[in-house]
């Protein structure tokens, strides 16, 4: 069965709530107050079944003025717009309004119906239909059907529900691929049932007993059951009214405006960059104003920062980065709406581009030709600009500034490595780095590589992570540091194109080898004998050196070159041992973990057979290979 959410808009007083009684038997004024003063205060909710294979989710929204923020939390879920005009009074400022609204937020189809049509003769009625016409002339409801109702008579509400059937039918699906994404519009307690929400699935699907996250005050909770439109389902789907059963949760602690998603999947921002499309008759919208900011079911204030000059002409459209006063799970792609700060009215509205954005500089060229490819691009090229700008990523990360499924992003991903756009250095390495970091990171390796060479002839080349952190870029103030995985990735290319060798940790120029002379080598040779049988009781180094018959620069040189190795390690300001020493260390608290995974200074002293000269620097050394944590006095063995 197809589900399609029509929703309502137009002047108070117009006969919205009304019609939806007359079209669906349900009266959406649900509230006391509501019935009271004969008004519609929050949304209303109805729902009525055209055929065996259409079902109607009706929106009912207030008219008044002062309740159209509660409009905007219904019109954003909406398929269908049913623009509703009353016979006798035609079009009013709310009428305009939440047409604006509803052009704003991207509906693209729709109906007008002229209502109470018993009120006014045939002559009015032909008068008000012309108006209408010229009214919607230009927009998505240029040549949308306009029917003359009478909730009171009943006359034209067939026609009404056919041409309603007719458009419904043209609906495309929403994305049911897509992560679920749930705006709550309302929550409430059920006798013996718990918490329960309400909102239209604007994506995705969700089954009960999944675990969902609340955007964004990060809580979790379990599916304990679904309605969709009132009747028990064991799943939902984007597009359908649903109601949730929540467990795990209080209901003070959730409200209008949070969203439901896949639990860790994505991340509250406050931050979005935009196209923001003024209406004719604001004003002038200033760089840095104030507005409220209305998205999903959610509202806050914002700052709009605007980023192609000082000022939004009424009826103009730029790109704007919009400060957010509350975090909220916006994504791309989301329609919003911006209201004045005081008065409070409609000005315009626009499009998420990007949910997580750098600082910009004002009035920077690349920043407006990066959000126009955005904006344009489908959806191989916004991940690769997204790539591209961060120089590498995650999926999961990618997932969460895209709103796809992580497996979509891997997939696009492949597509692009494919084109040679951005490279994927393993299957679940999840890294994926545009092609263009990537070449520069090479290209820095080898000068740096050749910087070093030349500087340090005696050395016979860099460790890894020296390497990695030389080869770090400034991005404006930020350094961008690769990935190991990446990093790495980068240094096998090189080393399967010839430019460079690796050796345990450290990495040369191909050809860069250090040559010994034959006294140098002998040297070499002598220094770490007299170290390797100095064992783990070892003279301070200088010692070492004067015993032997080298000259000191020379020694020193080679100790230096032994340290790069890695053959010789220091181990505090006067302690160096030969690797196989330490190595010997690390069996015998191996051993010794085997008995008791404590040790003290003086269980370190007697199963070493060492002095406290020793044992101090050495469990310090220890702590930090993580071989050992101290707690106290005593170490444990990990
Ligand atoms: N005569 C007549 N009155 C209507 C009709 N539809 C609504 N009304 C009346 O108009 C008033 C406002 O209707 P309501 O549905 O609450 O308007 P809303 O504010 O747009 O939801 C109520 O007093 C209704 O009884 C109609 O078709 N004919
Ligand atoms: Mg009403």
């Amino acid at each position: 069965m197809k589900h399609v959410i029509v929703g309502t808009a137009g002047h108070i007083d117009h006969g919205k709530s009304a019609l939806v009684l007359a079209l669906t038997g349900t009266d959406p004024d649900r509230l006391e107050e509501e019935k009271r003063r004969g008004i519609t205060i929050d949304l209303g909710f109805a729902h009525l079944d055209l055929g065996e294979d259409l079902r109607l989710g009706f929106v009912d929204v207030p008219g008044h003025e002062r309740f159209v923020k509660n409009m905007l939390a219904g019109a954003s879920g909406i398929d269908l717009v049913l623009l509703v005009v009353a016979a006798d009074e035609s079009i009013k400022p709310q009428t305009r309004e939440h047409f604006d609204i509803c052009k704003l937020l991207g509906v693209e189809r729709g109906l007008v119906a002229i209502t109470k049509s018993d009120l006014v003769d045939r002559e009015l009625l032909d008068l008000v239909r012309l108006e209408i016409q010229e009214f919607v002339a230009g927009s998505f409801l240029d040549g949308a059907p306009v029917v003359a109702v009478s909730s009171r008579t009943g006359e034209g509400l067939d026609t009404l529900k056919t041409e309603l059937r007719r458009l419904s039918l043209l609906i495309a699906a929403k994305p049911t691929e897509l992560p679920f994404r749930l705006p709550i519009d309302r929550v409430f307690m059920m006798k013996g049932f718990g918490v329960v929400v309400t909102g239209t699935l604007v994506a995705g699907r969700i089954e009960t007993e999944a675990e969902v996250e609340i955007y964004p005050i990060a809580r979790r909770a379990r599916v304990r059951g679904i309605e969709v439109h009132n009747q028990a389902a064991g799943v939902a789907v984007a597009g359908q009214r649903t109601a949730l059963n929540l467990a795990g949760v209080d209901a003070a602690a959730l409200g209008r405006g949070m969203v439901l998603g896949p639990a860790g999947l994505f991340a509250a921002t406050d931050r979005v960059d935009v196209v923001l499309q003024l209406v004719p008759a604001a004003k002038p919208l200033k760089h840095r104003a104030r507005v409220h900011f209305h998205c999903g079911t959610s509202e806050s204030v914002a700052e709009v920062a605007l980023l192609e000059g000082k000022e939004l002409r009424p009826g103009g459209r730029a790109y704007a980065q919009l400060r957010v006063a509350e975090k909220g799970l916006l994504l791309p792609g989301d329609r919003f709406i911006v209201r004045q700060f005081s008065p409070v009215t409609t000005i315009g509205g626009g499009l998420i581009l990007d949910i997580q954005p750098p600082r910009h500089r004002l009035a920077d060229p690349a920043v407006s030709a990066f959000l126009a490819a955005l904006e344009q691009g489908g959806p191989e090229e916004r991940l690769q600009l997204l790539v591209e700008q961060a120089g590498e990523a995650s999926p999961a990360a990618l997932a969460s500034r895209t709103g796809w499924q992580p497996a979509e992003v891997e997939r696009i991903a492949k597509v692009l490595e494919g084109r040679n756009r951005v490279m994927i250095p393993g299957p679940t390495s999840g890294v994926v780095a545009s092609a263009s970091y990537f070449a520069a990171l090479a290209e820095r390796v080898v000068t740096e590589l050749e910087a070093f060479h030349k500087a340090s002839p005696l050395v016979a080349g860099l460790a890894r992570e020296d390497l990695r952190g030389r080869v770090a870029t400034r991005d404006g103030g930020e350094s961008r540091l690769a990935s190991p995985t990446l990093f790495n990735a980068v240094l096998q290319r090189l080393v399967v194109e010839n430019k460079l060798e690796v050796q345990g940790e450290t990495v040369r120029r191909v050809g860069r080898e250090v040559r010994l002379s034959s006294e140098e080598q002998s040297a070499k040779e002598q220094i770490c004998q007299a170290f390797e049988r100095a064992g783990l009781a070892v003279p301070a180094a200088r010692e070492i050196l004067q015993a032997l018959p080298i000259d000191r620069a020379r020694a020193e040189k080679i100790l230096h070159l032994l340290l790069r190795e890695k053959t010789l390690l220091k181990v505090s300001e006067d302690l160096i041992f030969h690797h196989s020493a330490l190595e010997r260390l690390r069996a015998l608290v191996a051993q010794r973990k085997a008995a008791s995974n404590r040790l003290d200074v003086a269980a370190f002293k007697e199963t070493t057979g060492l002095s406290r000269k020793y044992a101090i620097p050495l469990l310090e050394y220890l702590d930090r290979e993580r071989v050992t944590r101290r707690e106290g006095d005593v170490r444990i063995i990990l």
